[in-house]
């Protein structure tokens, strides 16, 4: 009903395109500035860094909830040109962070999530918190658990580091009352159902699309958690549960999210293959910075550009002696014309080898993306993000790493294959129901379904469910385990892993195809292949400029993500396990 005296006039396309290049212009204007707050707060954790990012994310968040309160003019009118209807979608969704426009509780909400990222950052376990030689952090405790097979010294660490997450409970609860408060200011029933509105799709269906992923994994899991469990039981007899669950702490992992630490249990054929890329790095000489530029030399094989000096001038590849950091490995676009970093402490191993990967691959989409509007550099959507440099780990073969120095002659006998099957799939099979269920948590807690006593119950519930994992401890509402996993106090979405765990597949299928690879697809590497890295470069510079599927199709001539690229991946093996398994009792009690 019109309003008798309103003069608004209203607001044309041309009004529309002028705001969204206003907004592209002010990104551009403050982007830098908040960015190196951020890096700053994370590279030198203490109590300056930590207000002076809380400051700079509150400019930034209120800065967001002005723009998206002014946007609501623009969004409906009609005859708007594709990109400026996408880039007023895109606005919406700039931060998984919504925060609510009043300005105290802005404040209030930037001030938690500092906290909670330094305290993961900071953790430590002590045994007497004022003998500082006493403690150990994250890297300390991880390495007892990959590299000792010790039933109680492993229990010991992931206690520890659990232990440390307790502290977080209570700045978690008064979070997500504040974040859901902000997503329904902007126009959501909570913020699940925001972070589930940036797929380019209605977010029930996106919910639906996940779960029709993980039913087309889960029997390949299923297989490899039966046959992980078996071994476990022969190493350590009498010690399992008898319910079909693995042990929480006994992965070799802290979250049991990657069971590579058990591929000597676990390999198929022993003493058949050498895969120990972990003593040749050493053997060899490798450094942080020999690593990282290794990992750049592959994606320079495929024709992507050299790395900025400035790259490995500023980047922290090391954990320093001196001050807390986030060591969680990341990847860094500080001011969207090539001033790109990683941050990580990079330890002398395969792990951290792999990761190095895995960054470059944010790197090289933020460098190939650069050129488009702000609110068009980000990945096709954040699973993408997530699988360049996965892809580009599946080129990591034998036969590559033979090449580089890594690894011995490669035989390709069949025992071998099914070896460095083994090996993969304890790294990206066994994430699968890992990827899948934190967000399955937090969707619960922003919806309201999972309230804060029950957290810790409904995280092991889920674990149960998703993983076949449990704890062999009791744990309780003291306890707040989702917070001992880097993603859940620093609230980075984690859909984004399941998906990119399926992408990766489908993209290294049409890469291997550019590249004129035959026979399977496990056996194909495009190091050095021009022609993939031509069609791999040409998504990267396509950022979000467009809808996911749009960008799925150009490469891989259909829109659709598909698991029938990862289970043809994994064929070999899954026959292998399937008749291992035979007349065992497979499954578990909560499944
Ligand atoms: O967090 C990461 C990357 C940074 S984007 C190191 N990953 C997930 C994790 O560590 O939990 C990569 C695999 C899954
Ligand atoms: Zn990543």
């Amino acid at each position: 009903m019109a309003v008798g005296h309103s003069c608004a006039q209203a607001a044309t396309p041309a009004d529309a395109d002028r705001f969204v290049n206003a907004i592209n212009a002010e990104v551009r204007d403050y982007y830098a500035e908040i960015t190196a707050a951020q890096w700053v707060s994370e590279t030198y954790i203490n109590a300056d860094t930590e207000l002076l990012v809380s400051k700079a994310n509150e400019r930034a968040l209120s800065r967001l909830s002005t723009n998206v309160e002014k946007a609501k003019e623009y969004g409906g009118i009609p005859g708007l040109s594709p990109a400026t209807a996408r880039s007023i979608g895109l606005l919406k969704l700039q931060t998984p962070m919504p925060a609510p426009a009043n300005p105290a509780k802005i404040a209030e909400l930037t001030q938690i999530a500092s906290r909670l990222n330094a305290a993961y950052g900071a953790g430590k376990s002590c045994t007497d918190e004022s003998r500082p030689e006493t403690c150990r952090n994250l890297d300390q405790l991880s390495r007892t658990m990959a590299d000792d097979r010790d039933w109680d010294k492993d229990l010991d660490a992931w206690l520890s580091w659990h232990n440390v997450a307790r502290g977080m409970r209570k700045d978690y609860v008064r979070f997500t009352e504040l974040v859901n408060e902000g997503a329904r200011e902007m126009g959501y029933g909570n913020a699940g159902d925001m972070w589930r509105a940036a797929y380019d799709m209605d977010a029930a269906d996106f919910r639906k699309e996940t779960d029709r992923l993980w039913k087309q994994v889960k029997p390949l899991y299923q297989e490899l958690q039966c046959y992980a469990r078996t071994k476990l039981d022969q190493r350590y007899p009498g010690k399992m549960p008898k319910d079909g669950t693995i042990p929480a702490h006994i992965t070799g992992n802290m979250w049991a999210q990657d069971w590579v630490a058990l591929y000597p249990l676990l390999q198929p054929f022993p003493g058949v293959s050498n895969l120990d890329v972990d003593a040749a790095l050493k053997k060899e000489g490798y450094t942080p910075e020999k690593m990282t530029r290794r990992a750049e030399d592959f994606y320079t094989s495929i024709g992507f550009p050299a790395l900025p000096a400035s790259f490995y001038e500023r980047s922290q590849l090391n954990r320093p002696r001196d001050r807390d950091v986030v060591c969680h490995a990341s990847a860094w676009d500080m001011n969207l014309t090539g001033d790109v970093r990683i941050k990580m402490c990079i330890n002398i191993n395969e792990e951290d080898f792999r990761t190095i990967y895995h960054e470059l691959g944010h790197v090289y989409y933020y460098l190939a993306y650069n050129n488009l509007p702000p609110l068009f550099q980000t990945g096709a959507h954040d699973g993408f993000h997530e699988a360049i440099g996965d892809t580009i780990q599946l080129s990591l073969t034998p036969a590559y790493l033979n090449k580089i120095g890594l690894s011995g002659e490669s035989r390709e006998s069949k025992e071998a294959v099914l070896n460095a099957q083994m090996k993969q799939a304890l790294e990206k099979i066994a994430f699968l129901p890992f990827g899948k269920l934190i967000d399955e948590w937090r969707w619960g807690v922003f919806d309201g379904s999972i309230k804060p006593d029950n957290y810790n119950t409904a995280w092991w519930t889920l674990r149960r469910q998703y993983q076949g994992v449990a704890p062999v401890v009791p744990r309780n509402e003291g306890d707040f385990d989702p917070g001992a996993k880097y993603h859940v106090p620093a609230n980075t979405p984690y859909m984004r892993y399941f998906l990119a765990h399926i992408l990766q597949f489908q993209f290294q299928r049409s890469l291997c195809q550019a590249a004129g690879h035959k026979g399977p697809l496990h056996e194909c590497s495009i190091y050095g292949n021009k022609e993939a890295g031509a069609r791999y470069w040409a998504m990267l510079q396509k950022g979000t400029s467009q809808n996911w599927q749009a960008t799925l199709k150009e490469l891989t001539g259909k829109g659709e993500m598909d698991a029938s690229a990862i289970l043809d991946y994994f064929a070999p093996l899954h026959s292998w396990l399937k008749q291992q398994n035979k007349g065992r009792r497979c499954g578990w009690e909560g499944a």
